[in-house]
């Protein structure tokens, strides 16, 4: 007996040492939660040791009681099983103290969740959006709104791949931090633009889901300046453990200066992005390379060589040597059904630039550039994307120029949506041209003038223009090859008729 005691004590011991060795070598991880850096954070960190503690008393009396019955006990010994069913103390006292224990917790703790959701008269709001895979920031209220940007993850794909060493922020590094005041209560509105995210900064004590379609807020109030940093709790897909968040608390003065450096650098944006802006092919490329690199590289690879079958290569792609305007309508529209998501949130100038750089990079060696412009008109067309670009008529090589009934006017009666005779016999020339010419595409333009009601006006002007547009469509004509403009007006001062038209121009 004493002997198989003695043994099964040197076999627990020796385990307890073989655990102890690791544990000594990973000294620097805390088996605890992150020091926090708001009020509530510490409410809620001495919340959680106090019940871990309750616990813990609770596991040692439990199983101190259980064990010491069991073994004092026990048959062996000689021990008559006692008999104490339905006792009346006995089973209040094990209801009651419960009861009392789980009531004694439930006080602190609804007291902390009822803080953590009062996100009531904030200083300042921030919504963060969540992209797969990337996490996009809009200051919304208080000093520093109209800030936007996007966070994308920093650590360079060499360290990821194993080719360099890994960095101290391995994979908690950003190239643009959520930048905040110290001492202000910050509102933050959490959603996501593809599949459920989750916005965890621990020291900040926010863990909010970020799901599309709903936004959810919760709030934090930092106490001292400094670098904290997060990541994505939501498994979102194949880059889910890529996109960190960091969060810089800075001093009040610290935040205005960083405030002004980034109003000014919006500003310095906005003048290079300038819509009449004209560019260079290598300029575009240039700007495009980048995008690639923090948008698309994750799926497509920077050789462009994509990962096959999943992530198809854009190096030799019919669909980035092909038109452009199919290019442009599956980097604005993406692909329902696959991993290609839209990605219209980027500006005019980053979607032409990325779109050159894909047509004139690896094999891809068209030569053309697409401008902002185009990718403008091309959303502003809000045609349907021209869904399973069927490549059909792309590369025959036709005379785009135009022939004799193009460009054209189709003119209305006043107050009519509908095409009268005269308008029919113009959309039936455009129709039958545009079938002996497959290269060509139209764009329609609807126009009013600016009496009366000006919302009516332009409405009716977009309806002649659909109107159009589905006669063309009845006519055989593909979709894709027609692109709707906004409405526009016409001065005044000249003949009527020429606010009640549709022009059909051909287009790229
Ligand atoms: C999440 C992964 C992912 C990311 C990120 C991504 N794509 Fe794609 N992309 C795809 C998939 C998947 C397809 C294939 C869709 C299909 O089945 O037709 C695709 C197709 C394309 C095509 C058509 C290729 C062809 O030959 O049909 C182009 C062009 C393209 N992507 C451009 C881009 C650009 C530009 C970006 C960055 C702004 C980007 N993609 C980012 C997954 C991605
Ligand atoms: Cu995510």
């Amino acid at each position: 007996m004493r002997n198989r005691l003695a043994k099964i004590y040197t076999a627990w011991s020796t385990l307890a040492m073989l655990l102890m060795v690791p544990a000594a070598a990973f000294a620097e991880y805390k088996l605890n939660l992150q020091t926090p850096n708001t009020a509530l954070g510490h409410t809620i960190y001495d919340l959680h040791t106090i019940i871990t503690w309750i616990c813990v008393v609770i596991f040692v009396v439990v199983f101190g009681f259980m064990f010491y019955s069991v073994f004092k006990h026990r048959k062996s010994v000689g021990h008559p099983a006692a008999h104490f069913h339905e006792h009346f103390w006995v089973e209040v006292g094990w209801t009651v103290i419960p009861a009392i224990i789980l009531i004694a917790m439930a006080v602190p703790a609804t007291t902390a969740l009822k803080q953590l959701r009062d996100t009531s008269e904030p200083d300042m709001t921030i919504k963060a959006t969540g992209y797969q895979w990337k996490w996009g920031y809009d200051y919304i209220k208080g000093e520093g709104e109209g800030i936007s940007f996007f966070s994308s993850l920093s650590t360079p794909r060499a360290q990821i791949e194993g080719r360099e060493p890994k960095g101290e922020n391995y994979l908690l590094e950003t190239d643009n931090h959520v930048v905040v005041p110290v001492g202000k209560k910050v509102r933050m509105l959490v959603t996501a633009a593809d599949v459920i995210h989750a916005w965890w900064v621990p020291a900040l004590t926010i863990k909010q889901d970020a799901v599309p379609g709903f936004i959810r807020d919760t709030w934090f109030k930092a106490e001292a300046p400094g670098i904290f940093r997060g990541q994505c709790a939501e498994l979102c897909g194949k880059e889910h453990g890529f996109m960190p968040i960091v969060v810089e608390v800075k001093s009040a003065a610290d935040y205005s200066a960083w405030v002004s450096s980034q109003k000014a650098s919006m500003k310095k944006a906005a003048v290079a992005d300038a819509p009449d802006k004209t560019w260079t092919l290598d300029e575009l490329k240039a700007r495009g390379e980048k995008v690639y690199a923090s948008n698309c590289v994750a799926c497509h690879q920077a050789n462009g060589m994509g990962t096959p079958p999943a992530f198809p290569p854009l190096s030799g792609s019919k669909n980035a040597t092909g038109p452009k305007a199919d290019h442009l309508a599956i980097v604005l529209n993406g692909k329902s059904g696959t991993a290609m998501a839209p990605f219209k949130h980027l500006s005019d100038a980053d979607i032409a630039a990325v779109v050159t750089y894909e047509r004139n990079s690896w094999a891809n060696k068209t030569g053309d550039m697409v401008t902002p412009a185009e990718v403008k008109a091309a959303r502003g067309g809000g045609a349907a994307p021209a869904a399973t670009a069927a490549p059909a008529a792309a590369p025959v090589a036709a005379p785009a120029t135009a022939t004799a009934a193009l460009p054209a006017a189709v003119f209305f009666d006043t107050g009519k949506a509908a095409a009268n005779d005269d308008g029919k016999k113009t959309i039936a020339e455009v129709a039958a041209q545009l079938k002996s010419d497959a290269a060509t595409k139209v764009e329609l333009t609807g126009y009013t003038d600016k009496a009366g009601n000006l919302a009516q006006n332009l409405e009716l002007a977009k309806n002649r223009a659909v109107g159009v547009r589905e006669a063309l469509l009845a006519a055989g004509v593909a979709k894709d090859r027609i692109v709707m403009k906004p409405p526009a007006t016409v001065e005044a001062g000249g003949d009527p008729k020429q606010a009640r038209r549709v022009d059909i121009k051909p287009g790229v």
